[in-house]
């Protein structure tokens, strides 16, 4: 992992000391909004046939990527899941790879044989996005471990639904990470669905976070539709681990706006699908008000930290980025055919890097 780190991430400023700079609380906002905008062309490509393959919208959970992105560095890892743009995006990835990677054309990410389930871009620390549900946290945990050996003091996160936690990916990497002391944490992004199936239908307890207790794990629970509750909890488990103090497992409660995958139940031009069978408008009506992204706009402005017209001028940048990188994935090529089995399998030598 160590050599192909060249860092080129773009991200917001750090907080000086115990205060939150201007800057730093602003970009956490364009953050979010760049994610929501580009989950909404994706929807919008997806509802008019033009996205091939499955995208598994993040519209709605903005607050857990950009919150808990914002508390890593550049020297640290994250590992993603099916519903993955955000963390991506969180991290600096780049619209236009990640769009012309879901249009399927040759410059995207991963040349377009990965599609919207694998963004990869290890020079920013971004391990991989993967559809394993529960794949993600094991993946962290290993690389934890390689930090541990290497000695450094990286730390490595990993991102998952609630249902990421139901199988034996999510119990090696808690009890490894627990009995090792693993620079690991674990970010569960409880947005009550597993599919199609109701969260609080196949768990016996309300806050997944508990679960942590029974590996020797801190367990934190925190409103992720709150973006600086949920930087101001990773944050405390990034210094933790980053002390040699061991992992510590993040409940984010937040909800998603779409349909587990697709564009079932949505309409172009209109926020979040509805008349799904298996929730009820009322509950997304709900959930949509609590939307992170105006909710933290108006506590900024409030704050005086943002006017409303710098906040439109921020929406109007996101839009026009978002709508630059559709056009630069509609005009790249689609790889060559004779080109299928290249980027495929190692050529030559693979090189073997130490940990
Ligand atoms: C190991 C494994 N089992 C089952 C599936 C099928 N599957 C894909 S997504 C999904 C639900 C995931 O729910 P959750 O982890 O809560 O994430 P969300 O989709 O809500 O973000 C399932 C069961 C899978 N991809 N991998």
């Amino acid at each position: 992992m160590g050599p192909v780190k060249e860092v080129k991430r773009k991200k917001a400023a750090k907080p000086a000391g115990e205060e939150f700079t201007k800057d730093f609380l602003v970009g956490l906002l364009r953050r979010m909004m760049e994610i929501r905008g580009f989950e909404d062309k994706v929807f919008e490509l997806l509802a008019r046939n033009v996205l091939q393959g499955a995208s598994h919208v993040y519209a709605g959970q903005e607050a857990v990527a950009v919150g808990a992105c914002a508390a890593i560095d550049q020297r640290d890892y994250i590992t993603s899941t099916h519903r993955g743009h955000g963390h991506s995006l969180a991290l600096g990835a780049d619209l236009k790879l990640m769009m012309a990677e879901l249009c399927g054309k040759a410059t995207g990410y991963c040349k377009g044989y990965g599609g919207s389930l694998h963004i990869t871009d290890v020079s920013l620390g971004i391990l991989g996005m993967n559809g394993i549900v529960g794949a993600s946290h094991l993946f962290a945990a290993g690389a934890a471990y390689g930090i541990k050996v290497k000695g450094t003091d990286q730390v490595a996160v990993s991102f998952g639904g609630d249902g990421s936690i139901q199988g034996n990916f999510f119990s090696s990497a808690a009890n490894a990470a627990a009995a090792w002391k693993l620079p690991w944490i674990g970010i569960i992004e409880n947005n009550g669905y597993q599919i199609w199936v109701r969260a609080a239908d196949v768990y016996g307890i309300t806050d997944l976070a508990q679960r942590a207790h029974g590996y020797g794990i801190e367990g934190r629970v925190v409103d992720g539709n709150d973006v600086l509750a949920v930087y101001n909890a990773a944050k405390y488990a990034v210094e933790k681990a980053r002390a040699g103090n061991g992992p510590t497992i993040i409940e984010c409660k937040t909800y998603r706006w779409y349909d587990h995958y697709g564009a079932g139940g949505a309409k172009i031009g209109v926020d979040g699908a509805f008349g799904l069978g298996y929730r009820s408008d009322r509950e997304l009506r709900d959930w949509m008000a609590k939307d992170p992204i105006p909710r933290f706009r108006r506590f900024l402005v409030a704050e005086k930290v943002l006017t409303e017209q710098r906040a439109d001028e921020i929406v109007a940048e996101v839009r026009q980025a978002v709508e630059d990188a559709a056009a630069f994935a509609k005009a790249q090529p689609l790889p060559k055919p004779e080109d299928g089995l290249r980027n495929v399998f190692a050529e030559g030598a693979v090189p073997l890097h130490t940990c």
